[in-house]
């Protein structure tokens, strides 16, 4: 293996899919478990970018390699956008998953199936770039959708049991690893971000890169 990238998260939902997608790509994904602990910094970021760069940063200042961090969210429309760059802390701290997921079923109690619009935003950055001066490598990925009436499913993580799929007829949470890691807003972040991996360090093209 060529390249090592740390992957600057500590949410295991986000780890495996991350492993998932890039797999084969010719790069070792190392993590926060393979260090000794480092401190969180602080996520209070205007914009997912901010807070993408700030973990990316921070885990590359406590690791000394090229970190990726994903900052993400999801954005409704009858909210104006909310939670969205604030998605973790929806609610107040110390919620669980499940916890948020019913705040927001709330938030939209009464409000009509056409008017549930949402979408999944994930923001992807490597910091240190390729080169100095080059910047970091940004990239970003979107997944539309709508809320659900309520909860279903119980695969993923964080909202993917009230975020229903447009076509399909089920939420993310009851879709298979594969078929959410197929289109979510990750994935196709991630795509973008593999071919820049490839153009800017030089890197093997998969035999199939999307
Ligand atoms: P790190 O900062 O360590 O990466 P985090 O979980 O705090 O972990 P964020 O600050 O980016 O990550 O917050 C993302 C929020 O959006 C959090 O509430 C997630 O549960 C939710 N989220 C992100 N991607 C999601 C996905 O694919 N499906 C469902 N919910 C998701």
């Amino acid at each position: 293996m060529g390249m090592k990238i740390v992957l600057a998260t500590r949410n295991g939902g986000k780890i495996a899919e991350i492993r998932n997608i890039l797999g084969g790509l010719d790069v070792e994904l190392l993590d926060a478990g393979d260090f000794p602990p480092f401190p969180e910094p602080r996520e209070d970021g205007e914009t997912f970018l901010d807070n993408a760069l700030t973990k990316a940063r921070a885990v590359h200042g406590a690791t000394g390699m090229p970190a990726l961090a994903d900052d993400s969210g999801i954005e409704v429309d009858a909210l104006e956008g909310a939670p969205g760059v604030r998605s973790a802390r929806y609610g107040g701290d110390g919620l669980s998953d499940g916890e948020r997921c019913l705040k927001l079923l709330e938030a939209l109690k009464g409000v009509p199936v056409e008017k549930r619009g949402a979408r999944f935003r994930c923001v992807m950055a490597l910091y240190p770039g390729p080169r100095e001066g080059a910047g970091p490598l940004v990239t970003e990925g979107m997944m539309y959708g709508r809320v659900a009436a309520e909860t279903a499913g119980g695969n993923g993580f964080g909202y993917d049991p009230v975020f229903l799929v447009p076509g399909r007829g089920v939420t993310v949470a009851q879709m298979t690893p594969e078929e959410k890691n197929a289109i979510s807003h990750r994935y196709r972040a991630l795509v973008e971000m593999k071919w820049l991996l490839v153009r800017e360090f030089g890197l093997e093209p998969e035999q199939c890169i999307e």
